[in-house]
């Protein structure tokens, strides 16, 4: 999400899965119109999917919207304006990886331009990459071994309170399980294992959980440990835990940082990936329980995502 129009209310935009043709489309979020018409980001035959995401990567005070290809298709980012206008056309990566590329955004040099960065999908080894608005890259680096196949999570996240975002990331399975923060050259600055020696791998969010300004990350282990949700201070230091499901519960956790009651201060919503009633529950920074609700049919168990 993020204003496309200038009328400081954030605006929605929304990309496909893989098996559709690669439409992008955006809405007004004041009135929840559609803003113009839908457009293809990419060929209309390629049916790979898209990443999607949306920066003032220019710094005029508008976003823009970022799209990255699917599975099937060379890595390729297109930057546009609102009005569909492409203003930069890259490949992440060579195009000979067919992957596809995920990016996150954010302005990480603190230059009131947001970034984008980049890293390959599942296969691709733990290659993350630092671009401008207009292509170029500025920092490209290994989160971890180059040969290291199994996936990471990337995070950014404001860890030291002085205005600038870090890059986080905790490793997916097939080595010890890693939490690292980089700066925005890739220089690594911090290592913990949140979970201990598992080998399972985790997924981190970052989000300010209690307003001082200091973004906390939150880690949960991905399938095949106890499913237990953790919060850490900038400094790496675990500062809660909790079960959000049963104790025996061992098939992962979607997360995500939500302010559902306007004050500011985020949340953090949970959702079983797999083998539970469909119950979201919410809790604060300190881990407490705010509230729960089930987001389907309880009788439904094939998992939530959420946004
Ligand atoms: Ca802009
Ligand atoms: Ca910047
Ligand atoms: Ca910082
Ligand atoms: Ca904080």
């Amino acid at each position: 999400m993020g204003d496309l129009n200038g009328d400081g209310v954030f605006d929605i935009i929304t990309g496909v899965g893989a098996g559709t043709s690669p439409l992008l489309r955006r809405f007004d979020g004041r009135t929840l119109k559609e803003i113009g018409q839908g457009l293809y980001a990419y060929d209309q035959a390629f049916l790979g999917g898209m990443s999607v995401s949306a920066a003032d990567v220019d710094g005029d005070g508008l976003y823009e919207m970022i799209t990255g290809t699917g599975n099937g298709s060379a890595p390729h980012v297109k930057v546009r304006k609102m009005d569909g206008t492409i203003i930069a056309s890259f490949y992440a990566y060579a195009p000979e990886f067919t992957r596809g590329v995920n990016l996150i955004t954010g302005d990480i040099d603190n230059d009131g331009k947001s970034e984008i960065v980049s890293t390959p999908n599942w296969g691709g080894g733990p290659h993350v990459k630092v671009f401008d608005g207009k292509g170029k890259a500025s920092a490209s680096f290994f989160a971890y071994e180059s040969n290291f196949i199994g996936g990471f999570s990337l995070a950014l996240a404001d860890t030291d309170g002085n205005g600038i975002k870090e890059l986080v990331t905790e490793s997916y399975a097939g080595r010890i399980t890693s939490g690292r923060v980089f700066d925005a050259k890739g220089r690594m600055l911090k290592e913990w294992f949140p979970h201990g020696t598992i080998s399972s791998g985790g997924m981190v969010i970052a989000a300010d959980l209690n307003g001082d300004k200091i973004d906390e990350i939150v880690s949960v282990p991905l399938a095949g440990t106890q499913s237990v949700l953790k919060v850490f201070d900038g400094g790496l230091k675990q500062t809660a835990s909790v079960l959000p499901y049963p104790a025996s519960y061992t098939k992962g956790i979607n997360i995500k940082a939500v302010d559902l009651n306007g004050d500011g201060i985020k949340e953090i919503a949970t959702a079983p990936k797999a083998g539970l009633p469909p119950q979201v529950r919410r809790f604060d920074g300190a881990l407490k329980v705010l509230d729960s609700l089930f987001a389907t049919a309880t009788s439904f168990t094939g998992g939530i995502w959420l946004d």
